[in-house]
């Protein structure tokens, strides 16, 4: 399959991330690539489209805070990764404070995601990439296009991050294929955790659909938000689908959420489809708990094909490192064509 890749994407490189109250080693880690790599090749570099597609989803406020963020947490005379530590509940004012500390806190929703001297270089190119994988398919030099994006980008919103998320490259690409005319879109996000950074940026938008297949967030991050009663609003009421699934499932529950969920595309009349890919529904991912293996993720793609949609792939989790390429070239194969 056609991939989009550079090696920017590797700049970030947090060195540890807050874990049910412990430091653990960050896990969405540079060596998640490697691994990937040796199963499916290195890929194509992307193109430098620049701002537009980043601007078209993100806040330009949001977006200056992130690319100076790491540099301003050395002004302040700290080294290692900016990681906040206060963060504004519910309804208080939204205040411009200088503080890197309070910006940290009011950008970002989790202590598990650290800004590292190389995020935003790497945040920006795995966004290329995603770009860089729609333009082959809007082109026609391919039907469908894997954009291996990492960082990756699901849980981040118009003017946030979190969950090891920068910039939203499924929203991103989303947003890009409606302003080509290759709409109406889908977003399907298979990753074990909730994207709800793509359900907040198109939660009140009609033309972008986004079904999400992910772990009850009732028990799992990211907590609030993919609870099934959230279907949208507004102009955007009904084209939110949320279906979240116990610990423990295993192929036949997947399965069966899988066909509603390609169903919900269909009724909505998709011509063009984003998957969100997370290889964290794998059994034996170190941080998830679901109970998919290595042939269910060739039975996702293959089912996700039916549908017959020009598509393009964004990567998203997935961090048992030894598995991980060849979870991610078992859904490729069964996705291709
Ligand atoms: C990113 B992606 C649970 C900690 C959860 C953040 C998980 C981010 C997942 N004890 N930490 O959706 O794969
Ligand atoms: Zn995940």
């Amino acid at each position: 399959m056609l991939t989009f890749y550079c090696d920017h994407q590797s700049a970030h490189a947090p060195l540890r991330e807050l874990n049910n109250g412990e430091w653990m080693d960050f896990a969405e880690s540079p060596a998640r690539l490697a691994s990937i790599h040796a199963s499916i090749g290195m890929g194509e570099a992307p193109k430098d489209h620049g701002m537009a597609p980043i601007e078209a989803v993100h806040d330009s406020e949001y977006l200056a805070f992130l690319k100076s963020a790491h540099d301003e947490w050395l002004a302040a005379g700290r080294d290692g990764d900016a990681i906040g530590y206060a963060f504004p509940v519910r309804g208080r004012r939204k205040l411009s404070l200088d503080r890197i500390d309070a910006k940290l806190g009011a950008f970002g929703f989790d202590a598990a995601s650290p800004i590292s001297a190389g995020t935003w270089e790497a945040a920006y190119w795995s966004a290329q990439s995603a770009v860089s994988a729609l333009e082959s398919v809007a082109d026609g030099q391919a039907r469908q296009a894997f954009a291996l994006c990492r960082p990756p980008g699901h849980h981040a919103g118009r003017d946030y991050f979190g969950g090891y998320c920068y910039m939203n490259n499924a929203a991103i690409v989303a947003r890009a294929a409606c302003n080509r005319g290759l709409g109406p879109v889908a977003i399907l996000d298979v990753d074990y955790h909730h994207g709800n950074g793509t359900q907040d940026i198109f939660y009140e938008d009609a033309d972008v659909f986004f079904a999400s297949i992910h772990a009850d967030p009732a028990g799992d991050y990211p907590y609030f938000w993919g609870h099934a009663d959230e279907r949208g609003q507004g102009e955007g009421e009904g084209t939110t689908s949320n279906q979240p699934l116990p610990r423990g499932t295993t192929w036949t529950g997947y399965e069966a959420a899988l066909d509603r969920a390609l169903e919900a595309i269909g009724g909505f009349g998709a011509r063009f489809l984003v998957v969100s890919y997370g290889a964290d529904t794998f059994e034996k991912d170190p941080i998830s708990h679901f109970r998919l293996t290595t042939p269910d993720m060739e039975r996702i793609g293959a089912r996700i094909a039916q549908a017959r949609l020009a598509s393009v792939v964004v990567m998203e989790g997935g961090y048992r490192i030894d598995a991980l390429g060849h979870n991610v070239a078992a859904f490729l194969s069964g996705f291709e064509l």
